[in-house]
């Protein structure tokens, strides 16, 4: 069971609707392929997105990172060394979505090794999660329409709404379109990626008041420490960290620093195994958690309900599972299937992830393509 390679390989696939969001957009999935093998011939995968409004990272870092700081020193190690191989990526300070990569393609090798599904082997506690979707920056118009055909096609009934541009009266007025328009069976929650200010934010959440949001998520920059507790203080739902939280520390630093009372769980960027600690931690200390979406493609949407069904507090909210809808292909040779607002985990050995080579070959960045 010993690592053998660690490959990095650049791709890139057009999104045919781009995501747009207060800090951000993204128009192509700048993504990096991670195959770990072992000496058993087994070949584990996940994905790595390049977020570098986020985390900054870029995909050239990203491989960068794999190949010079990682790779060298994996190579000869034990997959079942977890903990070993984690002490060695974190002497490397951030690149979080490339040791993200590695660690859940090694959790991948361990899965097919032992013949077992890696969400079984993480918890088994459920087959399948709940879809939310998320709706970018668009007209309010579009917003509607885009959630009535999520609704129609596939059965998604909770979205989060992208919002922290302007909230008077844009924001707010999107908000009210979505619960007038599809009614009051949809669950509704607020995303503004730190694009309004503490006062905006509790302007907006008042006028809103009447729309039964059930969350809201980095509506302010956690770095406006005493706005964002006085915020916190007041939000009527649980607020979300993302961004603010993406490791276990900064999770523990923001729900006791009262900067936040639920955490958005993202195996992108905490692959497997620190996502469990960051899961634990909050199941210990009483924070509600949530499966976020890094504007993930098919790879990652797969990683992301392997671990969100695996544990019982993880499928209480739906799980951020939908947005590879938007992106024009993808590298998997059986896709998912969302069907009746809910994403099955594969019960197969390891994560279930199978490349199509010829899908491979065309979107790859590194062989003169
Ligand atoms: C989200 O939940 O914020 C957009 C930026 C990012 O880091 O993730 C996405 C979705
Ligand atoms: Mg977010």
């Amino acid at each position: 069971m010993k690592i053998t390679a660690v490959e990095a390989i650049p791709f890139a696939i057009p999104y045919t609707k781009p995501l747009r969001f207060a800090s951000g957009e993204v128009h192509t999935a700048l993504h990096v392929l991670v195959r770990v093998h072992s000496d058993d011939g087994v070949v584990g995968v996940a994905e790595a997105p390049a977020r570098p409004f986020t985390y900054g990272e870029t995909q050239e870092s990203i491989v960068a990172a794999i190949q010079t700081l990682f790779a060298p020193h994996l190579v000869g190690m034990s997959v079942m060394d977890r903990e070993a191989v984690h002490a060695v990526m974190d002497r490397t300070v951030g690149n979080p979505t490339a040791k993200s990569a590695v660690d859940m393609a090694i959790w991948d090798v361990i899965g097919k090794t032992l013949g077992q599904p890696v969400t079984a082997l993480l918890g088994g506690y459920s087959d399948s999660m709940r879809v939310s979707h998320m709706l970018g920056f668009a007209e309010p118009a579009k917003m509607v329409a885009e959630a009535e055909r999520m609704r129609e096609a596939y059965g998604i009934t909770t979205f989060k709404v992208k919002v922290g541009r302007k909230p008077f009266r844009l924001d707010v007025d999107v908000c009210r379109a979505l619960r007038e328009e599809l009614g009051e069976e949809i669950e509704l929650y607020i995303d503004g990626n730190r694009g309004w200010t503490a006062s905006e934010s509790l302007r907006a959440l008042n006028a809103m008041a009447d729309l039964d949001l059930t969350l809201a998520e980095e509506l302010c920059p956690a770095d406006d420490v005493l706005g964002r507790k006085w915020l916190v203080e007041r939000c009527p739902v649980p607020f979300v960290a993302d961004e603010s939280a993406t490791r276990p520390g900064e999770v523990t630093r923001e729900l006791l620093n009262g900067a936040a009372n639920a955490v958005s769980i993202k195996t992108a960027r905490t692959g497997f195994s620190h996502s469990q600690r960051v899961l634990f931690q909050c199941d210990g200390l009483g924070a509600e958690v949530i499966m976020g979406n890094q504007i993930d493609g098919q790879l990652g949407t797969l990683c992301t309900v392997t671990f969100g069904a695996a544990f019982k507090s993880t499928t209480l909210r739906a799980g951020e599972l939908s947005n590879f809808l938007d992106m024009s292909d993808d590298l998997l040779a059986e896709p998912l299937e969302i069907v009746d607002g809910r994403l099955a985990v594969r019960q197969v050995p390891g994560i279930g992830i199978s490349i199509d080579p010829e899908k491979l070959s065309k979107y790859r960045l590194d062989q003169g393509n």
